[in-house]
């Protein structure tokens, strides 16, 4: 059986760096946290970055010293977000592009995010597909509800394949808006991906454990890290985003699909070796 690609998302943009000391925020952790990461078991990580005051953004300059960072001190898949933060607009997620990374995230759809909204319009999801074959960075599909099965589809027949010629997906599950984080609904939008796309699951908050579970049984793979949790367990905040890692390798061992290394991710995903 394939072994488990296992990604992490350190930070986010919705965490509060004030109220959550493990949070990485500044390079310097971020680098930390990506060596922990590795040999933990993880393989790619999803990059969002801080300013100076722990804020969310999408500063090239900065983006391009965290590619270069992370690059120089891991093996790991580098996947910048182009999600952002729900403030940031479409120009600047789209110049995220511009910092070069190994593969980035592209969320198909818009869909209620809290008392927010996470805004991802056809034309902004074409464009940014499209920017990513020009400039042959492997997206991943991020998918926070069933219709955005429905716009990937729509993607891939008007434009054809992305980068590396693999479709593979993250369902996100358990946002406030978006798709329940349960068995029923990750079966119903695994069923629905294209022929071929591989697929990892999230479970934010407290589905992280029925997400991850199901995931397992269901031949995904995952994603974990403070940006989808800031619980290990009821009441006791996580220490660290290793910790989580450690968790999901251990549970992909006890499945007997041991985490992937970074390299064998690399040929998983499509993205060329460095
Ligand atoms: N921060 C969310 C609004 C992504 O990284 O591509 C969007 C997000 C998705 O995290
Ligand atoms: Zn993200």
């Amino acid at each position: 059986m394939t072994a488990t690609l296992i990604t992490v998302a350190p930070t986010g943009a919705e965490a509060d760096a004030a109220a959550a000391a493990a949070l990485p925020v500044t390079l310097a952790d971020l680098v930390k946290t990506g060596i922990a990461c590795e040999q933990a078991g993880a393989a790619v990580i999803h990059v969002h970055i801080r300013d100076d005051g722990g804020r969310p953004t999408l500063g090239v300059a900065r983006l391009k010293d965290t590619v270069a960072a992370l690059r120089e001190a891991t093996g790991l898949v580098v996947q910048l977000s182009t999600g952002g933060a729900v403030t940031d607009g479409f120009e600047a997620r789209l110049a995220v592009l511009d910092a070069a990374p190994d593969a980035c995230s592209l969320t198909c759809g818009t869909v209620n995010f809290g008392d927010e909204v996470f805004a991802n319009p056809w034309g902004f999801v074409r464009d940014l597909y499209q920017r990513t074959q020009e400039l042959g960075v492997v997206p991943e599909f991020e998918l926070f509800d069933l219709g955005h099965v429905a716009t990937l589809h729509r993607l891939l027949g008007e434009f054809g394949p992305p980068a590396g010629g693999h479709v593979h997906c993250d369902l996100v599950m358990g946002v406030p808006g978006g798709m329940p984080g349960d068995a029923a609904t990750l079966v119903a939008a695994v069923a629905a991906l294209p022929a071929g796309a591989t697929w990892s699951a999230t479970g934010i908050g407290r589905t992280t454990l029925p997400v991850m579970l199901t995931a397992l049984a269901a031949g995904g793979h995952l994603r974990v890290g403070m940006e989808d949790t800031l619980s290990f367990a009821r009441g006791r905040p996580v220490t660290g985003n290793a910790e989580l890692v450690e968790r999901a390798a251990a549970l992909a061992a006890l499945a007997q699909r041991p985490p992937m290394t970074p390299w064998e991710a690399r040929a998983f995903l499509g993205i060329p070796a460095r």
